[in-house]
């Protein structure tokens, strides 16, 4: 069977009214600008990329030069295509509105640049996270508002893994879809289709050093794992933690298990350390297409009302009996 590319799926898609033709433009535009991205971060010290960038982004974290460089070339990619109203990023203190001098299209794109910044300079895997909401109010000039949106509303996310392969990951509502790059064809190459995440895991991911903070329903589910087969759980788990949400979740897509960045008690007024609407929502659209759950504690992190363009959230997703459990633990802790 000949290879199928991201292009091909995408007019596919178009053809089985899936989805519309700008949508399937802006994916692929996207896809290009992720190409650009793995070029960038193949190049490292070669071409000077590494290390910071000398200046911090609104949530008061260095920039590294890569992640500047990969908000460059997101905005570059997608401002003149005319798919767009407007575009957030967690490198940007305020929304890009397209300028007028290009066309406007009835999309809100938002993304993580380069998720993972601390493994940039250790060549550990890193990634881009996007997600796509449709511009809803009538309003001429694009307000931030507009993109205060809950993720159920997404119309596609994705993310892409730069690893050992780029590999693009990408819902459009209809199941999970992962490509990987062709070098030699220049082309994202489907690899596998419908992915699905198995129900139960022996895996879980979280970052151990928080331990002290943590809440009690978070200590009491990770203490039942550690106890093993032993333990209430019955069984021995094992631990993972990449420190790039791109990668602990492509390891969940593939061969299931739980993630975990939860509310501690360092800095109690903040809701977790991720942000609810270029990290979570589209993890968790990905998710919940591949048959997991993601929540916040209690609520369907996809249902959460955003009130904020950089609003942090608690996260806990992947197989589905975890995540029930950790709901249920969250629940009576009320
Ligand atoms: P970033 O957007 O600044 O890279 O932060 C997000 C990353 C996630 O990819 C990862 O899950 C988490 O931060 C790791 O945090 P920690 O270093 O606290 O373990
Ligand atoms: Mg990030």
């Amino acid at each position: 069977m000949s290879k199928i590319s991201l292009s091909r799926y995408l007019i596919q898609a178009q053809h089985q009214g899936k989805i519309p033709s700008d949508l399937r433009f802006l994916i692929e535009v996207v896809a290009r600008a992720c190409k650009n991205i793995a070029y960038n971060v193949n190049k490292g010290a070669l071409a000077n990329l590494l290390g910071s960038a000398g200046s911090s982004n609104v949530q008061g974290e260095t920039q590294q030069k890569l992640d500047v460089i990969a908000n460059e070339v997101l905005l570059e990619a997608n401002e003149w295509g005319g798919h767009l109203s407007a575009m957030a990023s967690e490198e940007m203190e305020y929304i890009y509105e397209i300028p007028n001098y290009y066309p406007q299209g009835g999309y809100l794109l938002l993304f993580d640049p380069l998720d993972g910044s601390s493994n940039i300079d250790v060549n550990v895997s890193i990634g881009t996270i996007f997600s796509v909401l449709r511009k809803t109010s009538d309003n001429q000039k694009v307000l931030e508002q507009d993109f205060f949106q809950p993720g159920n509303k997404q119309v596609a996310s994705g993310y892409a893994l730069y690893g050992p392969q780029t590999i693009f990951v990408l819902t459009i509502g209809e199941g999970v879809y992962i490509f990987t790059l062709d070098r030699d064809l220049g082309s994202f190459i489907l690899t596998r289709e419908k992915v699905k995440i198995p129900h139960s895991t022996k895996e879980f991911a979280i970052n151990m050093s928080n331990m002290r903070h943590w809440s009690e329903p978070v200590k009491r589910y990770v203490d039942e794992c550690l106890a093993g087969e032993t333990g209430i759980r019955g069984k021995n788990f094992n631990m993972r933690w990449v420190a790039s949400m791109v990668a602990d979740v492509h390891r969940i897509l593939t061969r299931g298990g739980v993630f975990l960045y939860p509310w501690d008690k360092r800095e109690p007024n903040k809701a977790g350390k991720l942000r609810l609407m270029y990290e979570a929502n589209p993890m968790s659209f990905l998710i919940e297409q591949a048959g997991g759950l993601s929540i916040n504690g209690k609520q369907r992190i996809l249902d959460v009302e955003p009130q904020a363009l950089h609003e942090r959230v608690a996260v806990m997703l992947g197989s589905k009996e975890e995540v029930e459990i950790l709901q249920k633990y969250h629940t009576e802790n009320i």
